[in-house]
């Protein structure tokens, strides 16, 4: 199939935003067999079925590169705590927070954890969204993150949508282990990684570096064990309060290091040096009402790959939108639009170890989004407004 009458972006073409005009696509097998100006489509495409997008934007399908989606009930309640002077630390250590969707998740049934996520996959879907990344990380026993990632997983079977799982076992501390942090990952965090490994539910390995989670040297096994298993790693760090989170996740030459509120200039020349992308979550800042922007200037200087993503989860981010995601990122953070773009596409797909997307390029997946927009700064610009026109995913849609 050959899409034509198009406008590119996203390309490896040496213009800002990669930009091709008076384009064409050439899908085949699921893969951009050809891409370019259409004066210059091979003579071998000219027999082929065409479609006339009229003067369209097609960009790649856009990646949320870090969700924890896959979760039971909700913390409206907690919500309504905050705004009446709580904070998410008081909340976390008076027992709600992170541990409450705990209960919630190992009370729910896997059809209603899939029921629910599918809700939430679909709102991103209708962004254009064809690659989500799922952590598990609300179970916190062996048997409860087995289940978030076996929903994980039946996302990307119910729907079009590549689906990347991470195991995110050290993201709390349960109840039953209270104030045995080193007992919880030895005995249920790393017992429960090696079970979801053997059953195929793992691509990459994550932790949260906080002082109401766990520190690096705490982290430590965790990503031990995920090198000796062959899994990238990624860390939630410097969000809360700057606790060594880059250095660790730079060490372990981690895909990626997230929310990043407090890292400092150095950290982001360990992270520009041991190739680690900036995944930066706007949606938490905005939802904990958190001051302290992570240092965008510095990243920009140091050649640090900055992604964007929704950080979707009930608590610090219910948040399903990676167009709004970019405004934010520009409004809050003083992003680019250009960053924006590239951040939920070429760098998102960074933070994820993938090479085969984000970009439009020969070979790569024929995942695209063709959107009612002359321009692509447009996507970051608007607020509340979905120009999607139609989402293609592996050649189809
Ligand atoms: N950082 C976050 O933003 C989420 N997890 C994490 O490690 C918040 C999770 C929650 O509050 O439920
Ligand atoms: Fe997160």
């Amino acid at each position: 199939m050959i899409l034509r009458n198009l406008t590119l972006a996203g390309t490896t073409a040496d213009a800002p935003y990669g930009l091709i005009p008076d384009g064409a696509i050439w899908i085949e097998g699921g893969l951009i067999r050809w891409l370019g100006r259409e004066t210059d489509l091979p003579e071998e495409a000219s027999g082929l079925a065409s479609e006339d997008l009229q003067g369209r934007l097609v960009t790649p399908g856009l990646i949320d590169c870090h969700t924890h989606m896959v979760f039971g009930g909700n913390r409206a309640a907690e919500f309504e705590m905050r705004l009446n002077g709580a904070s998410y630390e008081d909340i976390a250590k008076s027992g709600g927070g992170i541990v409450s969707t705990v209960a919630a998740t190992r009370d729910a049934s896997e059809a209603g954890l899939l029921t629910d996520a599918l809700g939430r996959v679909d709102h991103l879907i209708s962004e254009g969204v064809t690659t989500v990344e799922i952590k598990s990380g609300y179970g916190l026993d062996i048997e409860t993150e087995l289940k978030m990632l076996r929903v994980a997983r039946q996302v990307g079977q119910e729907r079009s949508i590549q689906v990347k799982t991470t195991f995110l076992g050290a993201h709390a501390l349960p109840k039953e282990h209270k104030n045995d942090p080193d007992g919880y990952i030895a005995n249920a965090c790393l017992p429960a990684l090696e079970l979801a490994v053997q059953e195929g539910l793992v691509d990459a390995v994550d932790g949260f570096c906080e002082t109401i989670a766990f520190s690096p040297e705490q982290l430590e096994p965790v990503f031990e064990k995920a090198k000796s298993m062959g899994l990238p790693v990624k860390l939630h760090a410097e969000q809360l309060s700057h606790m060594g989170g880059a250095q660790l996740a730079t060490r372990h030459c981690a895909l990626s290091a997230d929310h990043l509120e407090y890292a400092t200039e150095d950290d982001a020349v360990l992270m520009a040096n041991a190739g680690t992308v900036a995944v930066i979550l706007p949606g938490a800042f905005y939802t904990l009402k958190e001051t302290q922007a992570p240092p965008i200037e510095a990243f920009r200087k140091h050649k640090v790959p900055m992604a964007l993503a929704t950080d979707c989860n009930p608590g610090s981010s219910p948040m399903t939108s990676l167009l709004l995601t970019m405004n934010m990122g520009c409004t809050l953070f003083g992003m680019t639009p250009e960053e924006a773009f590239w951040g939920v596409t070429r760098d998102a797909a960074a933070a994820l170890g993938l090479c085969d997307c984000g970009t439009l390029a020969e070979g790569h997946s024929a995942d695209l989004a063709v959107w009612d927009v002359s321009h692509p700064a447009e996507l970051a610009y608007r607020i509340g407004f979905n120009p999607l026109h139609r989402r293609i995913c592996k050649g189809a849609g």
